[in-house]
């Protein structure tokens, strides 16, 4: 395909209810949302998951605007015909950026799907046409707050709760809920909350059943997690740290973890998502997809990944209404506690053009020379 031009928009959508985790409370979901049109006469979207702060990782939504204009696009403009199996080859030279990166292999292949008729799910390797869904359940104000959410999501049908911990938030919110709900899959999230100090308080995790404890140390501490995952008997999963097939490989070798948390912007989209799933599935290591509470167009591409057969643990993959009142596309409503799998060309979801509009803060085309 020969690109013709790519629009890049920040849109600002509030949330339902206030979402914290260990590194801070978002009111609102930002988004880069990027739309590439083709000379061939198709059009591609995607949104990069980066947060408006480096908070979850180095990338943000601004930095990811401005790495997009001044190197990725520009890389890109360069070739006359372009695949999305091609791109990440492309972008290489360019360093980290995954998010970035993953929304422009995303669009492209959205566009590219679209001319040929063929879905996300088919494309990536889909096995089912319902997923299983969790949702991820922020810090709350008390424990009452907290068990009047987990209740409301239990009663909507989700299958497995995700309760987001940090020190001082930890062994008496999972005490509470495992009491309250002795058989619901329940896990937990620090997003890298703890040290290696922490190795006997988060040992009083094991009493509670928990499927897997998700990020507990630093992105970087891979030791530290091999470290833990000897003293805990809880599963260790990692989030943050895996950014790559590499790293994923590595992570695995070294025993830091034995479960994966895949998700699409972080390892730099889609075609490597699908590596990392191969390689856990070689490997017999349960995967399943996270969310960065995506829109619509994210959370499409997100369930087609999750109906992949490794994909065996539900994901972050919830209803649009946990993150918000009004979505940009038609809505992805839970049945019986799933989602169906889109089956339309490309990401397969129409797009609310007139209330993107209305919750456009920021809009830019840039057109290949
Ligand atoms: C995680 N997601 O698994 C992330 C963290 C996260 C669903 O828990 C704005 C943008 C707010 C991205 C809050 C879930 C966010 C965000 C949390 C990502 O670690
Ligand atoms: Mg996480």
């Amino acid at each position: 395909m020969r690109i013709k031009d790519v629009e890049l928009r920040i849109i600002q959508l509030p949330l339902v209810r206030p979402f914290r985790t260990s590194f801070g409370t978002q009111l609102e979901r930002e988004l880069l949302l990027m739309k590439i049109t083709t000379h061939e006469g198709s059009q591609g979207w995607a949104e990069c998951v980066a947060m408006s702060e480096p908070l979850y990782s180095p990338e943000y939504t601004m930095g990811a605007q401005d790495v997009m204009e001044r190197f990725l696009l520009p890389k890109i403009f360069a070739y006359d015909d372009v695949r999305a199996e091609e791109v990440a080859d492309i972008l290489k030279p360019f360093l980290g950026h995954q998010m970035s990166k993953a929304a422009v292999e995303t669009a492209i292949l959205d566009a590219q799907l679209k001319l040929e008729g063929i879905s996300f799910g088919s494309y990536l390797g889909s096995s089912k046409s319902e997923i299983d869904c969790g949702v991820s359940v922020g810090i709350a104000s008390s424990i009452e707050a907290l068990v009047a959410e987990v209740g409301l999501y239990i009663y909507e049908g989700y299958r497995r709760i995700k309760l987001k911990i940090e020190p001082g938030w930890d062994i008496e919110p999972v005490r509470i809920i495992r009491e309250i709900w002795p058989d619901i899959p329940l896990q937990v999230d620090a997003n890298q909350a703890y040290s290696r100090d922490d190795t006997e308080l988060l040992k009083k995790l094991d009493q509670f059943n928990l499927l897997l404890i998700e990020q507990p140390l630093d992105e970087h501490d891979l030791l530290g997690h091999v470290l833990l995952a000897k003293e805990v008997r809880t599963p260790i999963c990692l989030d943050e740290s895996i950014t790559s097939l590499e790293s994923a490989r590595d992570a695995l070798a070294m025993k830091a973890t034995t479960v994966i948390n895949i998700k699409p912007g972080r390892v730099g989209g889609y075609l490597e998502s699908v590596r990392i799933h191969d390689l856990c599935v070689e490997n017999n290591i349960p995967v399943w997809c996270g969310g960065m509470l995506e829109t619509g167009i994210g959370r499409a591409a997100n369930i087609a990944l999750a109906s992949l057969p490794g994909f065996t643990l539900p994901g972050d993959t919830s209803a649009s209404s946990r993150y918000f009142r009004r979505d940009i596309t038609p809505p992805f409503i839970m049945n019986d506690g799933q989602l169906d799998v889109p089956t339309g060309p490309g990401i397969g979801v129409e797009i609310d053009h007139d209330f993107i509009e209305e919750i456009t803060t920021s809009r830019k085309v840039i057109s290949a020379p």
